[in-house]
């Protein structure tokens, strides 16, 4: 990290202002040759208004904010250069500093030094790309807790009576010939179970923050004119999909970004279930609404309470419930049109909602929310979520260590001390990973490579 990396870490395109961010030993003096102020020009954290050259001429009137490392964003010599934000300005001021010596950064490469500098741990580093993703209250909460150490401090807590008991095995291991108390098979039993509860607990977390972070597909399903798209246009509170009286309207599948009371989610309406005309169209719509249905977390089966019941019905919805119990997501069956009188005695029990009086609707997303997760509602400064598979998978994997440290203990009874303790180092190194101590170069890597350039 000898040079000095240089990126716009602005949004492309024509805006306000822009800002062009350099990091590294030379960020002060490739700054300051730009800028054409003299050495040591830009002093510590204060804002400074000068002109931008090249060889050409003058480019813009910046203001330069000098952060010396290590006490800098990340741990080295920052200069943020802002700018007015056209592409032209952009582009201009960014081939200057490139000319003076810096180098264009990598995707991740600001996060990255601040990780490899000790600025933030690897969760953290994680969770800057999920701050700057996140699109509603959920995701942006759970982002905002991990990125303030929330998650390494939960997993902190979990390697320290581990690495406690595994100091106290080794000490026996390692001086025999002292006279250290042994550890009776029962306590180290009832250690290892205590030691596996609160990893279990927060690996547990995923089922939630996996939702917070990574969002959630509802696919709303249902016999031709059902009033799936009506329902599909009244929780996303906009005209998306078309309504019409006649059954078969929505041949496609039409996907739309929904806030599910501050979830992340993606609303999926489809074609109608069971048209009577099966020409080539038909057998696609078929197609994609089954594709839909095998990749959503939560199914919304909508069926026209107001209308007698036809033979279709029963295959129609035999199909959907077949889908969700294959894939094990919930499904939630919906009595539409409750504006208008019933017409059907056979009705499954279902949440009555109609999407042209707006009935129902706020108590659709609760249920939603309800069998998505029980907690995803929970309120905020309440512990923290595994948000990250990465995360999950660490957790597992220290849970089983764990576990077969227990094992080892029942089937090695007179002679425990060595493979649990190995078992131990195991679970340790597991969770070491989520913070980055002692995650491979390639997981590192792979991590910052999905960040955008200037992040
Ligand atoms: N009274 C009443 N009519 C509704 C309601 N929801 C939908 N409709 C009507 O039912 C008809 C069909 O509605 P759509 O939303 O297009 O139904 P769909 O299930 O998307 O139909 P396809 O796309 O053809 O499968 C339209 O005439 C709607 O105006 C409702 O809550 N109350
Ligand atoms: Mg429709």
């Amino acid at each position: 990290m000898s040079d000095t990396i240089v990126a716009v870490a602005t949004p492309p395109g024509s805006g306000a202002l822009a800002i062009v961010r350099l990091s590294g030993p030379q960020a002060a003096s490739i700054a300051q040759a730009v800028l054409r102020l003299k050495p040591q020009g830009l002093k510590s954290r204060q804002a400074r208004t000068a002109m931008a050259h090249d060889a050409a001429g003058t480019i813009d009137q910046v203001v330069a904010v000098f952060f010396p490392g290590p006490r800098s964003s990340t741990g080295e010599d920052v200069v943020e250069l802002t700018s007015h934000g056209s592409p032209y300005i952009q582009k201009r001021l960014l081939a200057a500093l490139l000319k003076a010596e810096a180098r264009q950064a990598q995707p991740g490469e600001f996060t990255q030094r601040a990780y490899l500098n000790g600025r933030l741990d690897l969760a953290q580093a994680e969770a800057v790309c999920d701050l700057i993703g996140a699109s509603t209250e959920l995701s942006h909460r759970a982002a905002l807790a991990q990125l303030e150490g929330g998650l390494s401090a939960a997993v902190n807590d979990l390697r320290r009576p581990i690495l406690d008991f595994l100091v106290r095995i080794e000490a026996l291991l390692d001086h025999p010939e002292e006279d250290i108390p042994s550890i009776p098979g029962d306590e180290a039993s009832q250690t290892l179970k205590r030691l596996e509860e609160p990893v279990r607990r927060l690996a547990d977390t995923f089922q939630t923050g996996r939702l917070w972070r990574e969002g959630l597909r509802v696919c709303l399903v249902g016999r031709p004119n059902a009033g799936k798209s009506s329902l599909f246009n009244a929780l996303l509170g906009c005209e998306r999909a078309i309504v019409c009286p006649e059954p078969g309207t929505t041949r496609d599948t039409i996907e739309e970004s929904w806030d599910l009371d501050g979830l992340p989610a993606v609303l999926v309406d489809t074609a109608g279930l069971g048209h009577p005309s099966c020409g080539a169209a038909e057998t696609e719509s078929l197609r994609r609404t089954q594709k839909a249905l095998a990749c959503s977390d939560l199914t919304l089966l909508v069926i026209d309470a107001s209308r007698p019941p036809e033979p279709e019905d029963k295959a129609a919805h035999d199909q959907v419930l077949k889908a969700s119990e294959k894939t094990r997501k919930p499904v939630i069956t919906i009595l539409s049109k409750s504006d208008l009188p019933k017409r059907n005695s056979s009705l499954p029990d279902g949440h009555a909602v109609s999407a042209l009086a707006g009935q129902g609707l706020s108590e659709l997303r609760r249920l939603a929310l309800a069998r998505l997760s029980p907690d995803s509602g929970r309120p905020a400064g309440h512990s923290i979520l595994v948000t990250r598979q990465r995360h999950h998978e660490a957790l597992q994997s220290a849970l089983s260590d764990l576990h077969e440290a227990s094992t080892a203990l029942q089937t090695h009874p007179g002679q425990w001390e060595e493979l649990v303790a190995r078992h131990l180092r195991d679970s340790l190194a597991a969770l070491d990973k989520i913070i980055g101590a002692g995650a491979p170069d390639e997981v590192c890597h792979e991590i910052f490579s999905r960040f955008c350039v200037g992040k």
